[in-house]
């Protein structure tokens, strides 16, 4: 029996050796570069570009097997994976391709030869089916597939098949055309053929040959590709089943592995292939999830909350519960699979055996915060049981009295009542009902459960899937348990609106790019020449294309219009268009006859350029066309801009390199932006950087710099590139046969004269089609404005070169000679400078160790401010207490209205007392005025009350002169306000509304 590895390797060799084919390597299961797609989901992603015409590779015949995740999106199995027998969420896909060389006859011969004559199935078993044709797409039969599978099989094992069945698509949009399908007969008789595409696991689709020749447009409309091609893909693990006589893929070589694996784990009784069985269930799902786990994050994805990390979440929570549920496991388990995966499939996928640890532990984590979250879901899960007992009690005319409510709605439980229900049954009896227990709760549903239907809402149901993270099925679960059920029509309800509402959020933002990409499809445009490397000017320049921007779209144009976004394409030019994380040149695009087309952004698809931007003088209004045919164009890019990118491009290299040095070798890229501003780079990392090894990157980065070394860029074979010891390359980047390599200080001759030398690990090296500095020195200085996480395991680091740096540097310096000078200043002068210096540092750039520095010294200077108006307004108040004093003592009468020295609204209150103290028989209105503000109080002693003076009206009289507010109680009032010029006339009548009501 051929074992999987084996059976791999033929395939491959087959279409090597026999067919002339070449053999690549899959593509990441996380597809770079491509929005349209959350997983890689068939072995044609890698060449959609070749297919719609835009891209090209050196061979026209290619073979591989390509990780595959169905999970999400268009072509989406998760549900189905562990119920049957051939599905998965994750899977080897093995393909043939013919870019425009052969097609529909050698790629049905050879599917035949490879199956039959190699392999030895039997004829009897293989059913082919192929496309029927729909009149009402213009789509005819196709007649050819069916007349070469004639040759082989007799017609009753050549099935017609629907759009559905034999037309593939990619996705929404994308590469498609008419397919023809091969499927196996695995039942003893070999007379199933009716079962064909009938969904029975007794006859599958192993080999799916596609004939591409259309696009799906975002329009839903098809359009002709440029040429003919074949694309094929082979369902590894239903092939190994077969190939090895077994009726399921997970009773293949391919799965016993990892079944073991989790036996050991789990102690779970041996599998037993059972499609019922709740155990052989989990299994399935087990072993299917943790493969999938392991590639995706593997290849740089990470659950999260959305798109392709939110379907990766599901997968392992679906993996959790089903261990949960039927295996008994509480603890994280999935984790502990990697190693087996890594292990069984390093040999063909040796990324896998790069960081297993890594991956582990993000499995791990993520293990551990969904157990949490089931813990919280079950809690808010019983809320909503909660509600259903409260309106079942309520209509005894009860009120449960598990807990209060406060006037915000909010309950609140004392520890010993959470979940307890207390209420008056109909016969107005005490009773308690604890909704955790599961038997005591089926009863009381028994009994009451037609007073209030027993149904979870379906509002209760989604908030627990939107919010909480609950699955739907197990709310379902819980509910059943417990004699209820859940409103899943209402649930699925509010999914779809929430489905809607978030299509509507993501909009059209892709329109602008699918335009141009149409319209490079439909228009034979050459590759566009860049040759901005050394030049920033090219002054014969033609247009060859022009295109206006209309709402998002573009599309050809004869004229430009002043105003109007739009884009011009050129045969040769010095502008770069964005990729490789570097952004798109800006600067200007003149006419002869004087027109100035204004570019804003230069972007690429395939290989031809577009200028972006808008026309600002000469128009069609004003005699000639701008950029017409015969027009003669000066291209020139902003130069200094363009010097600013460099230098963060060329600084972002050996800040790459000092990464590696200062934190170790597991230190890879995951993204990058270089524009003029900053270099932002990402990278994979477990913990934050430590201001040490901050300091170390930068002082390896500026060492380089100081040395003024030679950036050398060369291109190079590929294969021979990759022999360098020390290399960079972005993984999962599409990198021709002849790379350009940037390498700073040895040049690409030396590192390849010695590839396994040092020489690669001490300097940076790397793939890049980015333009560099020509030697490091005028990136002049480097500094790290900022370290932060992006994602779980995922570092980001921001930083700046050349001249920004510089400034920030010199802003650091000045902040911090401005704080040095302020020690033993007066506190006023001290706190307005420090709030100055505390808003100029959000504002500026700085560097990220300097403004630590900095927030430490403002720090201590807030701490000495502090103390310094502590000590102030102690003075401040023992002068006020000592006029208070005088105050009272120059009283005479009954009653005293007087403006306290020094007070401001709070030391009012302690004049007041020191007055109350020494004469507590007086009557007082106080005032004070401090930076403008009046504030009063009043304080009246009972016999005087008695005698007519109440202290809310005595302040109330005081603040209407003054224009103020006040107010109080008879015996004490305070109030503020008002205009200070008139405070003299106020305490005037205060005095004479006093001697008034006295007497
Ligand atoms: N692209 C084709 C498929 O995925 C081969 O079935």
């Amino acid at each position: 029996m051929l074992t999987s590895q084996q059976i791999r390797q033929q395939f491959l060799d087959f279409f090597v050796k026999k067919c002339g084919h070449t053999a690549v390597p899959s593509a990441p299961v996380v597809p770079h570069g491509d929005a349209t797609l959350l997983f890689t989901n068939a072995g044609m992603n890698q060449f959609k570009d070749v297919f719609l015409g835009v891209g090209s590779r050196p061979y026209t015949r290619a073979v591989d097997t390509q990780k595959c995740i169905r999970a999400g999106g268009k072509h989406n199995d998760l549900d189905d994976v562990g119920k049957d027998t051939y599905h998965h969420t994750f899977f080897e896909m093995l393909g043939n391709w013919s870019f425009g060389d052969y097609f529909k006859t050698d790629a049905i011969n050879w599917a035949w030869d490879l199956l039959v004559k190699q392999w030895g199935m039997d004829p009897k078993r293989i059913h082919a089916t192929y496309f029927e044709g729909n009149p009402a797409a213009g789509l005819e039969p196709d007649d050819e597939a069916r007349k070469l599978w004639l040759q082989y099989l007799p017609p009753e094992h050549v099935h017609t098949g629907n759009m559905k069945d034999n037309f593939w698509e990619m996705g929404d949009t994308g590469p498609c055309g008419p397919c023809t399908e091969i499927h196996v007969d695995l039942t003893p008789e070999n007379n199933c053929g009716h079962l064909v595409n009938a969904g029975d696991a007794r006859v599958i689709e192993i080999w799916n040959l596609v004939f591409i020749q259309f696009n799906r447009n975002a329009d839903q409309t098809l359009s002709s590709l440029p040429a003919k091609h074949v694309d094929t893909g082979m369902g590894f693990e239903r092939l190994c089943a077969v190939l090895q006589g077994k009726t399921s893929n997970y009773d293949s070589d391919v799965f016993t592995p990892l079944f073991d694996a989790i036996q050991k784990i789990t102690s779970a009784p041996a599998y037993g292939g059972k499609l019922d069985s709740p155990i052989d269930i989990a299994y399935r799902v087990i072993a299917d999830h943790a493969r999938c786990l392991t590639f995706a994050i593997t290849d740089g994805a990470l659950p999260s909350n959305e798109g392709r990390g939110y379907v990766l979440r599901r997968i392992l929570r679906r993996g959790v519960r089903y261990g949960r549920q039927n295996l008994n496991m509480a603890q994280p388990f999935l984790s502990k699979l990697v190693a087996v995966v890594a292990e069984q499939m390093g040999d063909v996928f040796p990324e896998l055996r790069e960081n297993p640890q890594r991956v582990a532990e993000i499995i791990h984590e993520e293990e551990e915060s969904f157990s949490r979250t089931l813990d919280r879901g079950i809690e808010s899960f019983l809320d909503g049981v909660e509600d259903w007992v409260d309106s079942v009690v309520n209509t005894f005319g009860s009120n449960p009295r598990g807990y209060t409510i406060n006037d915000a709605g909010e309950r609140s439980y004392s520890t010993s009542s959470r979940h307890l229900v207390h209420y008056r049954d109909k016969s107005n009896e005490i009773r308690s009902l604890d909704i955790t227990n599961i038997a005591a709760f089926k009863a009381f549903v028994a009994e009451h459960g037609h007073v209030v239907p027993p149904i979870i809402s379906a509002e209760k149901a989604f908030r627990l899937y939107d919010t909480d993270g609950f699955p739907l099925d197990l709310t379902v679960l819980m509910a059943q348990e417990r004699g209820m059920a859940v409103d899943t029509a209402g649930f699925e309800k509010l999914m779809e609106e929430a489905r809607q509402l978030s299509r509507a959020a993501g909009g059209h933002a892709d329109s602008e790019a699918e335009s141009l990409l149409n319209f490079v499809q439909q228009n034979k445009l050459p590759a566009t020449k860049f040759v901005g490397y050394d030049r920033l000017v090219v002054e014969d320049g033609r247009a060859l294309a022009l295109l206006a921007n209309r709402e998002g779209h573009f599309s050809k144009t004869d004229a430009l219009k002043l105003g109007q976004p739009a884009a011009i394409v050129v045969g040769t030019t010095p502008f770069y268009a964005e990729s490789g994380g570097q952004v798109g040149d800006t600067g200007t695009i003149h006419s002869r006859h004087g027109a100035v087309f204004r570019v804003t952004n230069t972007t690429r698809i395939g290989d031809v350029a577009f200028h972006l931007g808008t026309l600002e003088e000469g128009s069609t209004n004003r005699g000639e066309p701008a950029f017409s045919d015969d027009d003669t164009l000066v291209l020139e890019i902003d130069a200094p801009r363009r010097r600013r990118i460099m230098a963060h491009h060329t600084s972002t290299h050996l800040m790459n390199l000092g990464l590696r040095a200062a934190l170790g070798d597991h230190v890879t890229q995951k993204g990058s932006l270089v524009d003029d501003t900053r270099t932002r780079f990402d990278f994979a990392h477990g913990k934050p950087v430590a201001p040490d090894e901050i300091e170390k990157v930068q002082q390896l980065v500026n060492a380089q710099i100081a040395a003024n070394l030679t950036v050398h860029t060369n291109t190079v074979p590929q294969e021979d590139a990759l022999k360098i010891r020390g290399l960079r390359a972005v993984f999962g980047e599409k990198y021709p046969p002849k790379v350009r390599v940037v390498s700073i200080g040895p040049s690409a001759r030396d590192l390849l004269a010695n590839p396994d030398s040092d020489l690669g690990v001490n300097h940076s090296v790397e793939f890049c089609g980015g333009t560099h500095l020509a030697t490091t020195g005028p990136a002049e200085q480097f500094v790290v404005l900022s370290e932060e996480a992006v994602a779980k395991g995922v570092r980001r680091i921001t930083a700046l070169a050349g001249e920004v740096a510089r400034r920030a540097v010199e802003h650091a310096k000045t902040l911090n000679e401005r704080l040095d000078k302020l020690a033993g200043t007066k506190p006023e002068v001290l706190e307005k400078e420090l709030a100055s210096i505390t808003e100029l540092m959000s504002d500026l750039s700085l560097p990220l160790l300097e403004r630590a520095k900095l927030r430490e010294k403002l720090g201590e200077l807030q701490k000495v401010v502090k103390e310094q108006r502590k000590l102030q307004s102690k003075q401040a108040e023992g002068g006020v207490a000592e006029a208070a004093r005088k105050i009272a003592d120059g009283a005479d009468g009954v009653s005293i209205v007087a403006l306290v020295p020094g007070a401001d609204g709070t030391s009012l209150r302690v004049a007041m007392d020191v007055v109350r103290k020494k004469r507590p028989e007086l009557a007082m209105l106080l005032a004070a005025h401090t930076d403008g503000k009046l504030a009063f109080i009043a304080q009246v002693p009972d016999p005087l009350i008695a005698r007519g003076l109440k202290a809310g009206d005595w302040l109330r009289d005081v603040a209407a002169v003054v224009g103020g507010k006040g107010g109080g109680k008879p015996d004490v009032a305070q109030g503020g306000g008002g205009d200070p010029a008139k405070l003299p006339e106020a305490l005037d009548s205060a005095r004479k509304f006093a001697a008034a009501k006295l007497g």
